[in-house]
């Protein structure tokens, strides 16, 4: 690495509310330099794994830290604009977030980056590696004015590769899980170089290692962040799976990469131009609202599908965020109460009141829409809520209020002894479910606003969640 973090100092930044520092009476100024710096200077845990120095305190140093961070004159020395800084209330260290940056604070001075991966994993497709690393820069482009580009040959700024140990350089990695990744500052020949160890199993989902969240924290060192002590920054020196649908750079490495780097300003749209429309129809709901409620939900051959009143979202890996009208994609269907895909047979089925379609793509089969009692629901169940196939157990779970029923889709019937009460069988998903679906192994169970993360395999709640954290917002 060219700038190992080894000393790298820890940068504090006031975010929200802070207090003030009770003033102190000037006597000595050395000593007033002396307390500030160790409370917000020094690393608590010196002896620590990343290799500090086991360092006696080291005011010079500790103080040109110090005024390189506010921008000040870099002496070392007190002065009488460091002494001012000091003496203006500031956060206490606890508990703040905090980002670093490496010593020198290496960054490049281009406003286009160039990057080329030369060789890919083995695990992934070319473009699902292409699309992933173009996601984690654009985690950065989206708020600093810096753009990435990939290119297919030659040198360019950041080389990236995935290599299982010795790969050229002093680092060889070491075989399964340990050292997942390194990256180098920025700078000339190597910086900003990433390698990835080619013995990790390389995912796009939360099982095994998920390349977008690693290459997203390899880029930021690749961009001149160090370690964050921010436990929700993706800088945060540990690996935590966390949903990567409509990830946006956390608050922490956001003002880390700004304060290096300056805010993008956002970009002027043109005028919209007031377009005479036939029929505006109702317009779509707003989908970055945290009270969002779908109606529905579900997987159609591999994108999610998200049903809300006339509307519907629809959120591809490659092809992000559209909406559309449910009734210009399948003409008889207006709203949709309840829907799942049986992949097995590349259908999927939407209840609207006491009746189903089955839709494959975007063409309804003949011979729709059919009453729900074909499934085996009495007379008494006017609307399905929600609906979702469990491919482990080739069953699809149906609810109804607060309970539910299991359908098995070998044999076309109802299971026996249903339906059960959702919170007593499927505990810690809520008392109702209005919308489910699965997505890479988990199910997720909308009640209202809020959403679970399931793992059916060990009937575990993995996290709760908003509907609208699949949207693309803020
Ligand atoms: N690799 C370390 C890392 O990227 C290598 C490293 C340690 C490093 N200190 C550094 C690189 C300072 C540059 C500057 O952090 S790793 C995680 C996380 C790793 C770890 O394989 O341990 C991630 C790679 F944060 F999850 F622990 C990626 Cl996301
Ligand atoms: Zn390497
Ligand atoms: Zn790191």
């Amino acid at each position: 690495m060219e700038h190992p973090a080894a000393f790298a100092l820890t940068l504090v930044v006031c975010l929200g509310l802070c207090d003030a520092a009770p003033t102190t009476p000037s006597s000595d100024d050395h000593q007033i330099a002396e307390a500030y710096l160790s409370q917000f200077y020094r690393d608590p845990n010196t002896t620590e794994s990343r290799g500090r120095r086991v360092n006696l305190p080291d005011f010079e140093n500790d103080l040109k830290a110090m005024q390189e961070f506010f921008g000040l004159e870099v002496t070392g020395k007190m002065d009488k604009n460091t002494l001012e800084v000091m003496k203006q209330p500031r956060c206490g260290v606890t508990d703040v977030a905090r980002f670093g940056h490496f010593q020198g604070k290496p960054k490049w001075k281009q406003s286009v980056v160039t990057y080329r991966i030369t060789e890919y994993t083995s695990q992934l497709s070319q473009r699902e590696v292409d699309a992933t690393i173009a996601k984690a820069f654009q985690l950065y482009s989206d708020v600093i004015p810096l753009d990435f580009k990939q290119i297919y040959s030659g040198t360019a700024d950041i080389m990236i590769l995935f290599k299982a140990g010795y790969h050229g350089d002093f680092y060889p990695f070491d075989g399964p899980s340990g050292v997942l990744a390194h990256a180098n500052s920025p700078g000339p020949e190597q910086g900003g170089d990433t390698h990835f160890d080619e013995d990790e199993k390389w995912t796009l989902r939360p099982q095994g290692v998920n390349l977008l969240l690693v290459a997203a924290h390899e880029f930021g060192h690749a961009l001149g962040l160090d370690h964050s002590q921010d436990r929700s920054a993706l800088m945060y020196p540990t690996y935590q799976y966390i949903n990567t649908n409509g990830y946006k750079l956390p608050q922490d490495d956001r003002l880390g990469v700004q304060a290096l780097y300056g805010v993008r300003t956002p970009t002027v749209k043109p005028d919209p131009k007031p377009e005479p429309k036939p029929d505006p129809g109702p317009s779509p709901p707003e989908p970055c609202n945290r009270d969002l409620v779908f109606d529905a939900a579900t997987s159609i051959r591999g994108e999610l599908y998200f049903f809300k009143n006339e509307h519907y979202w629809k959120k591809g890996f490659y092809s992000g965020l559209s909406t559309h009208k449910i009734k210009s994609t399948w003409r008889s269907i207006d709203s949709v109460d309840a829907a799942y895909e049986f992949k097995g047979r590349d259908i999927t089925f939407l209840f609207k009141g006491k009746q189903y379609w089955a839709i494959r793509g975007s063409t309804t089969l003949t011979g729709y829409p059919k009453p729900i009692s074909k499934f085996g629901f009495p007379s008494t169940v006017k609307k399905i809520d929600a609906a979702v196939y469990v491919a482990s157990t080739g069953r699809t779970l149906f609810f109804v209020g607060s309970k539910y029923w299991s359908f098995n889709e070998r044999t076309a019937k109802m299971d026996a002894g249903f339906p059960k009460t959702i919170w007593h069988n499927i505990p810690g998903i809520g008392s109702k479910v209005d919308a489910a679906f699965e997505n890479y192994g988990y199910l997720y169970f909308s009640d209202g606003a809020q959403q679970t993360e399931y793992d059916f395999g060990s009937k575990r709640v993995n996290r709760v969640l908003l509907n609208y954290g699949w949207l693309d917002c803020y």
